[in-house]
């Protein structure tokens, strides 16, 4: 690895990780801020990229094609899904799938595009090495599948839609999209949350309350995956 990104979608989900880095060089490119800065010998660059994912995709390609990163990193929050996910707890995704990608009027199945997959896999080694962190330090995180659409969902009919179809563990904003970047463009990448909600009808409450404790415990594990990395 020679350049890393770290990605969140909001402020609050960089916010924690910024913490741990000093001499940060800020560039504005496209309505967004980049930190570029050193930390232990490792260039990185860090951004949050606004809700979404039209925001994430612009993000996450810039980061990749504009400032050479090489290997990418989200952090942030998500709704959970399966019931073993409870507030604060970690996720870390092996796949990844748009749930609001549809076009089953052509017989499609959803999330699916021609030339596209339904699902896309994220690194294998860079999930090992979050796990090898994991057990040293005694975190527990499971690893699942997340589903991205932009919608904040609040509902149980909207979240059973996407429990059912895709066999989502947690549901976001971002991650696919930046999935698919990463993919087209070969650089390995991993997602990783922490529930801040349980996308049905007191998400929006849940959210207010437990963003920052929340993407706080997302970023403190990122950073001891990042430390692992630059061993
Ligand atoms: O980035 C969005 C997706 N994130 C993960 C997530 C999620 N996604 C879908 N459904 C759920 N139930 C989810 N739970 C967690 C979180 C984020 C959700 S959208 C949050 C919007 C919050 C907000 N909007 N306006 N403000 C805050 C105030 C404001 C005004 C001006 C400037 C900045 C903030």
């Amino acid at each position: 690895m020679t350049k890393l990104a770290i990605m969140g979608a909001m402020e609050e989900e960089i916010e924690p990780l910024l913490e741990h880095f000093k001499n940060i060089k800020i560039t504005e490119f496209a309505n967004n801020k980049y930190y570029e800065l050193n930390y232990n010998g490792l260039d990185i660059v860090v951004a949050y990229s606004k809700i979404g994912k039209v925001f994430a995709s612009l993000t996450a390609s810039t980061m990749i094609e504009k400032f050479g990163c090489d290997t990418l990193l989200f952090s942030g929050v998500a709704g959970g899904i399966n019931p073993k996910l409870k507030i604060g707890d970690l996720i870390i995704a092996n796949k990844l799938c748009q749930h609001d990608l549809d076009i089953t009027a052509f017989g499609h199945p959803h999330g699916y595009v021609p030339e596209g997959s339904v699902y896309v896999e994220t690194s294998k080694e860079l999930i090992e090495v979050a796990k090898i962190v994991a057990s040293e330090n005694g975190i527990k995180v499971i690893e699942g599948t997340i589903a991205t659409g932009d919608q904040f969902v609040h509902s149980m009919e909207r979240k059973e839609f996407i429990e059912s179809t895709f066999k989502a563990d947690a549901l976001e904003m971002e991650g696919a999209s930046v999935a698919v970047v990463c993919d087209a463009l070969n650089v390995p990448f991993f997602v990783l949350r922490a529930i801040s909600d349980t996308a049905d009808m007191d998400a929006g409450f849940d959210f207010d309350e437990f963003l920052k404790s929340s993407a706080k415990n997302s970023a403190d594990y990122l950073i001891k995956i990042v430390n692992k990395l630059n061993k």
